[in-house]
């Protein structure tokens, strides 16, 4: 028993000292003293031993395991010492190499325009909100008086999905379902991505932003909704700004109007950038349809209300004077770090 922990106790010692690397050291520990290590094995075969032998045996077994975890506790730390010595000879930091460039992001103009359009509304007691971009056709249409045979419906090209669900063409899905719920007055705007089966032109895509708003409360007039949109006009195109409502046509509101503002640039002379007009339109509005609120369970002898709907690009090509939609879709850094 002796020789036989003698040799396993040599042949160990030899192995650690020809070992140079930290996995082969990790080896010959299990291989050694790990659970089915020579050295464990000696110990199974211990009630072989007279028993008068055992403790004898135990300790020379102890002292054989100690004395191998001593040497090999040794030449670990002179093996992960001698690692690190290379490791950092290999690692050179040059710290007055250039740094790398690190791109910082920029907000999108439609980014920029939606966050000044919140702003206005919030700062009028609005509260913002938002619903799913594919919306039943229920909800697009028909809650809004826009019936199945409707032209509208045409009007709109409207990508379908199936016949009931279909890519939402308006963001006023949203406002159906919060009339739906019930909980009056109402006072909020619904921004949001909307589609239609548009070509792609300078002032068309088939995938674009709009921000719709909506109040109803009793005795809401054409006069509130005047005074409001004139307000958000001027907080989003300067103080001189003015607006002039054209009468219009759109199926969930009776009257419906759209709304110009004189224009920025020109104060309302004529320029360029109005095509000699001095007005730019810049949104649809009007008075909540008595139908649509009927379709969303809202007491129309009671409440009143007005809506309105504002292009998001519009307002972000006109803001920052750009002349072509499809730069927006680009995401061109060069282009998008202008604004
Ligand atoms: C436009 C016109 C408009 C509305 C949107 C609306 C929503 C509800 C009820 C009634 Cl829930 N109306 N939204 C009303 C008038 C016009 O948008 O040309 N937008 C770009």
């Amino acid at each position: 028993m002796k020789d036989k922990l003698q040799g396993i106790k040599e042949k160990a010692l030899e192995q650690i000292k020809l070992t140079d690397s930290l996995d082969k050291l990790n080896e010959i520990r299990v291989a050694v003293l790990g659970k089915k290590g020579e050295l464990t094995e000696v110990l199974k075969g211990m009630k072989d031993v007279a028993p008068e032998d055992r403790p004898m045996v135990g300790q020379l077994v102890n002292e054989t395991r100690e004395a191998i975890e001593t040497v090999l506790e040794n030449a670990r730390k002179e093996l992960f010492a001698k690692k690190r010595e290379l490791q950092l000879k290999a690692e050179v930091i040059d710290v007055t190499l250039p740094a790398k460039k690190n791109n910082v992001g920029h907000s999108h103009p439609n980014t920029l325009a939606l966050e000044e359009i919140k702003k206005i509304f919030i700062g009028m007691g609005y509260e913002v909100d938002d619903g799913p971009e594919v919306e039943y056709d229920y909800y697009n249409f028909e809650a809004l008086n826009i019936p199945a045979n409707h032209p509208a419906k045409d009007e709109q090209d409207t990508f379908y999905i199936n016949d009931k669900i279909v890519l939402r063409t308006q963001t006023s899905p949203v406002q159906a379902r919060v009339m739906e719920k019930g909980k009056l007055p109402i006072r909020m705007i619904s921004p949001g991505r909307v589609y239609r089966a548009d070509e792609v032109d300078a002032t068309h895509s088939p995938c674009f932003h709009q921000v719709e708003g909506l109040v109803i409360d009793e005795g809401v007039t054409f006069a509130d909704l005047k005074g409001t949109l004139a307000e958000f006009a001027r907080e989003l195109f300067g103080p001189d700004t003015k607006v002039k409502f054209r009468p219009h046509h759109f199926p969930f509101t009776e009257p419906s109007a759209e709304m110009d503002v004189s224009c920025f640039k020109c104060g309302g002379k004529g320029c360029r950038f109005c095509k000699g007009e001095g007005w730019i339109e810049i949104l649809g509005c009007g008075m909540v349809h008595p139908h649509v609120f009927e379709m969303c369970g809202i007491d129309k002898e009671k409440y009143t209300g007005f809506a309105f709907g504002v292009g998001l690009e519009r307002v972000a090509l006109l803001k920052y004077e750009i002349d072509d939609m499809r730069l927006l879709y680009e995401n061109d850094t060069r282009f998008l770090k202008q604004f």
